[in-house]
């Protein structure tokens, strides 16, 4: 077999594992909405301050949705744009400058292209200019047909915060756009109003919050995430009243860590929260499946790479992809790997945490077991360990010599 055919496989056996969801096919022709949450760590949501809820909006959806608390970030040069890459197509960033700056033009299986082959329209929003990440470049090859940018004719910028037009006005902007488009449609909008240094100008500031969290980045920080969730509150209720939720899968994740190391005594003195590398790394996903009335919590942990193959069995999806994340929904031994943050060859599993050696060798590692925090022999990390060198290899084999496109043809 030729080097094309064995990687072929390889997705093969993975896509076919989708197919053991409870969910498989279920939602086919649904629309879908992803929202990738600028700086949404996990820990604001569920969280009180003074009594008061910080993400009570989220917290209501998770109500009614399946949520996922137990997903790490995978982001690479790219930051934000690598986070959106890994979501949309389930593989390793693995670019000196990021994907969508390195690899624009490259031909990708992206879950776009996918949904458009079932006959979805699709498009991404960003309240800022195109250029940023180079987005403009790099969106047509990962198949949106539309960028909702400052630059397109109908955002118009009427309410700017900070970096560009705010969560609000963007997610009401797109229910206007929704309203015309052709169903079923898959719409990704990446917010943006809660970005670092996140100073939210005083009017938008609705949180009550002590007075020891004046002028902190840590209040600044629960400030601009009340914010964000109120912005989802108002998009949901607009979904609601045009009638558009009731088609919709739902989905909202955090791209990646709002505080950084040097803010981890102050969350810690503040609210109590031992902002560690784990702690860091921990973004929230939420998928609402139509009709859902009640919660479903799934722990297993996971990362942004598990998002496509999830939404890829909701949808019950036949055509050949090649991910390498895994459907959250079934039952199997989850793991969330690194290719850069932390060292690469890092990962967090189900039992077994692995810190990689800065040297590459895998022995110098340090293997965790995260129920007890005993340090074990390494051993007990290297089936995960082999598995991970192999899919981030891999990704890199297929991006710097652009052969996804050349895959099942
Ligand atoms: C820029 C926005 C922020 O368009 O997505 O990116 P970040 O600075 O978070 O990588």
């Amino acid at each position: 077999k030729s080097e094309l055919e064995i990687i072929e496989d390889y997705f093969k056996e993975k896509q076919e594992l989708l197919k053991a969801s409870p969910y498989y096919g279920m939602f086919e022709g649904k629309n879908i909405i992803m929202v990738q949450a600028e700086s949404l760590n996990e820990f604001p949501i569920g969280l009180k301050v003074n009594g008061k809820e910080i993400t009570p909006h989220l917290n209501e959806l998770i109500s009614i949705s399946h949520y996922y608390p137990n997903i790490y970030l995978q982001i690479g040069r790219g930051n934000t744009s690598d986070a959106e890459f890994v979501a949309n197509n389930s593989l390793y960033p693995i670019a000196d400058m990021g994907v969508y700056k390195t690899y624009p033009k490259n031909n990708f299986i992206s879950l776009p292209q996918v949904l458009k082959r079932e006959g979805y329209t699709a498009n991404a929003a960003h309240g800022n200019s195109p250029e940023f990440w180079n987005r403009r470049m790099a969106y047509p090859s990962q198949g949106f047909d539309n960028f909702y940018s400052t630059e397109h004719i109908k955002i118009k910028e009427n309410e700017v915060i900070g970096m560009g037009v705010s969560d609000k006005s963007m997610f009401n902007q797109m229910i206007d756009i929704y309203k015309e488009e052709e169903k079923p449609f898959y719409s990704f909008i990446v917010s943006l109003t809660n970005h670092r240094p996140f100073d939210l100008p005083d009017k938008y500031q609705s949180l009550n919050l002590p007075a020891e969290y004046t002028e902190t980045l840590t209040g600044n920080y629960l400030q601009a995430t009340h914010y964000f969730d109120r912005a989802i509150g108002y998009f949901i209720e607009k979904l609601k009243e045009e009638k558009i939720w009731d088609d919709t899968i739902f989905v909202v994740y955090g791209d990646h860590y709002g505080p950084i190391p040097k803010d981890k005594d102050e969350i810690h003195q503040l609210l109590d929260v031992s902002f560690d590398q784990k702690e860091q790394f921990n973004v929230p996903l939420i998928i609402h499946h139509p009709g859902q009335t009640t919660a479903v919590k799934n722990e297993m942990t996971g990362s942004q790479m598990d998002i496509f193959p999830t939404l890829a069995s909701l949808i019950g999806i036949e055509q050949p992809l090649a991910h390498l994340g895994s459907s959250l929904d079934i039952k199997k031994e989850g793991f969330a790997g690194f290719a850069y943050e932390t060292t690469p060859y890092s990962f967090y599993s189900e039992q077994y945490d692995y810190a990689a050696s800065h040297n590459g060798v895998f022995q110098d590692g340090i293997c965790t077991d995260n129920k007890t925090g005993e340090k074990v022999s390494v051993n007990a990390c290297k089936k995960t360990y082999e598995q991970l060198v192999k899919e981030i290899q891999l990704s890199e084999f297929l991006l710097e010599n652009n052969l996804i496109g050349e895959l099942f043809k």
